[in-house]
């Protein structure tokens, strides 16, 4: 074996082990009146003016609460349905005094229940029912509200619709999985040591997981014995496959509402499965290339010695690293980071599990980092924290229970019953499989932002993060079940540890709990996109790169002068409320212009661009990035990166998986 030095450890951060709607109610004992020509809208209903009303109708009508609006509830004599309902209201409609009837109708929290059993079900514990994937919903602290993003998207009508494609770079998929079937894209396999790969050879176009255990002689193996990837304290113990990248796709699109097994975050959004790790881990160079495949951004064959790459002809939007190593971003994955996410392409990584510093490429610059929460909202212990965290997710924790208790909060996901090589696929649960970890937190940020690019294809990874953040829910300042309560999270120093629960807050955790619905709700405005072109005295302004979101129009632009600067005197804009305006150049200093875009559904949003007193005032205000929709450019770094998979010297050498 060519080991040299180990450069960087690789590991799979996973743990071994509303809006309100009325709904036409069956029947009614209320009935909301807005009365005709009230003098006041605060006090609309008399006593006398009901009982006026009551006995031109012949019904008894007992007053209640003014509402505002000059609008008051109606308490009918009983509750009434169908035809009785519908004559009670022609009666009230009719008569001069009530501009409006309509039923009190009940309304509840917008969630859509999709009928995948495992999302329905609750298991019961020492008298407590505890739901399944409450991670979903909203039933507890740091649950994402899953189900009330869905009323707004399911991200395309069919999986065979959506044109939403997360990558998910990891070790593989059980393509049969019942809850896969139909949602997995044409993936490939980027592992490129056929000891590693456990498929007896390097790079091919099968992606599946043929399972990822280490056995005693493979422990004695140079290549895994010095990665701390075997099981006990001394990591010399075999160990059983984990299903890893299985349990990932589940969380991000599972089948959903196909009365099999769980809901995936996404709904109908597809996977792109690239396997990049195998036995104990995979190089940094395998998840690279896949980075730069998955985001459509491959050099056409053969540019490989022994395999042509088929070009991915399923380009993805998203890319989830459950997956990483100790240290700051590297130079090679800043590059690659920069490279697709120039490419409209988010990249999504979990922060990883040694509750120490955000490790590498979680913490590269562009990277969303997930850390991780228990269901009361604090941070996990093990999570990792700092400032490079994006949002926090729940990631999965086991309250209170010893070794044949139930992990009561663990992620349920697909996965397969194979201790070694895959048997038939089930699904982790409380008892079996306990799915936790951050790699676990970070597909649901995957799923969630996919149903972001389904509601709005326009929003570019800038736009995905901030609106994220923006929509994420404020950390609560206490643990809901700690009898003591934890100490509030700090900046964490590169040697300590903060392995315990404790108090998030937006410094280390990330700007709040991921709130799939506030998400969604925030990506139906209008991506706006403010170029300026000019060299010189005039100035002109493009505002027609904006976009509103899927199924609604531009209404409106409006160009104005946000600040001036440097002694610029305000300017004149030309065409102020068109996409294309214009504007002199300031004589001095500089100004900034907000373009606000309007939808026809009133929803808005703006961008604000600077214009400066001379030289080239050539920009756009948020930057734009090319599409992600197939082909691409050939980069200098996958060729160095090819170049280095043939001279491959350097094992990254894996860390343990932590229990
Ligand atoms: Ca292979
Ligand atoms: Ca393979
Ligand atoms: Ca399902």
């Amino acid at each position: 074996m060519n080991i040299h030095r180990p450069l960087l450890i690789a590991c799979l951060f996973g743990l071994l082990p509303a809006a309100a709607q009325a709904a036409a109610p069956p029947s009614t004992d209320r009935i909301i009146v807005k009365w005709r020509g009230a003098d006041s809208p605060v006090a609309p209903a008399s006593t006398e003016r009901v009982r006026g009303l009551a006995a031109r109708l012949g019904q008894t009508l007992i007053r209640g609460r003014n509402i505002g609006g000059s609008m008051s509830v109606l308490q009918l004599d009983r509750s009434r349905t169908g035809s009785n309902l519908a004559a009670t209201l022609r009666a009230l409609r009719a008569d001069p005094d009530v501009e409006l009837a309509e039923p009190d109708s009940w309304v509840k929290i917008q969630a859509y229940a999709p009928s995948d059993p495992l999302f329905r079900d609750a298991f019961s514990y020492l008298g407590q029912f505890y739901e399944r994937q409450w991670y979903l919903k909203s039933g507890q602290i740091a649950s994402i509200r899953a189900d009330a993003a869905w009323d707004i998207t399911r991200g395309g009508s069919s999986p065979a619709a959506s044109t939403v494609v997360v990558a998910v770079i990891d070790t593989g998929v059980r393509l049969d999985h019942p809850d896969l079937v139909g949602k997995l894209l044409p993936g490939y396999d980027f592992v490129s040591d056929a000891l590693v790969a456990n498929d007896g050879d390097g790079w091919d176009a099968d992606p599946s997981d043929p399972g990822d255990y280490l056995t005693a002689e493979d422990l004695l193996n140079d290549k895994f014995k010095d990665g701390k990837c075997g099981a006990g304290s001394s990591f010399d113990q075999p160990t059983s496959s984990n299903w890893h990248g299985t349990r990932v796709s589940g969380l991000v699109a599972a089948n959903t509402d196909n009365g099999e097994g769980i809901a995936g975050t996404g709904f109908n959004i597809r996977v792109l499965p690239a396997r990049a790790l195998g036995k104990c881990g995979g190089y940094e160079s395998d998840v690279i290339a896949a980075m730069y495949w998955a985001a459509g951004l491959v050099p056409p064959p053969p540019y490989l010695k022994s395999t042509d790459l088929p070009v991915n002809a399923h380009p993805a939007q998203i890319i989830n690293l459950s997956l990483g190593s100790a240290g700051a971003c590297d130079t090679t994955y800043a590059a690659a980071v920069h490279d697709v996410t120039a490419r409209g392409v988010l990249v999504v990584a979990s922060a990883g599990n040694d509750g120490k510093q955000v490790g590498n490429p979680a913490s590269c610059d562009g990277v969303l980092a997930v850390a991780g929460l228990r269901h009361v909202g604090t941070k996990v212990g093990y999570s990792n924290l700092g400032p490079e965290v994006g949002i926090a997710a729940p990631a999965g924790n086991c309250v209170n229970t010893g070794p044949t208790e139930p992990c009561l909060f663990a992620l349920n996901t697909t996965t397969n019953m194979g201790a070694q090589t895959p048997i038939a696929d089930t699904y982790s649960s409380p008892q079996y499989q306990p799915t936790y970890g951050t790699s676990f937190s970070s597909p649901l940020v995957s799923g969630t932002a996919g149903l972001m690019k389904a509601v709005n294809p326009a929003l570019t990874p800038a736009l995905l993060i901030a609106r994220l953040k923006e929509s994420a829910r404020q950390f609560p300042g206490s643990s809901a079940d700690a009898t003591v309560q934890p100490s509030a999270c700090v900046l964490p120093a590169v040697t300590a540890v903060q392995d315990r629960e404790c108090i998030c807050n937006t410094q280390v955790c990330g700007a709040g709990m991921l709130n799939a619905a506030g998400a969604v709700l925030a990506a139906q405005r209008p991506a706006v996109f403010a170029a300026v072109t000019g060299n010189g005295r005039q100035v002109t302004l493009d505002g027609s790169q904006s976009a509103a979101a899927t199924g609604r129009s531009i209404a409106s632009y409006l160009w104005t002068v946000e600040s001036t600067s440097g002694g610029a005197a305000s300017p004149t804009i030309v065409s102020p409320t068109q996409a294309h305006a214009s504007v002199p150049a300031p004589s001095s200093g500089s100004y900034s212009l907000r373009l606000t875009v309007k939808d026809n559904l009133g929803s808005n949003d703006s961008a604000i661009v600077a214009i400066m007193a001379s030289g080239d005032n050539t920009s756009t205000s948020p930057p734009p990035t090319a599409d992600s929709g197939g082909g691409g450019t050939l980069s200098i770094l996958f060729l160095l990166l090819a170049a280095m998979l043939l001279l491959a010297r350097h094992m990254r050498l894996p860390a343990a998986m932590r229990g």
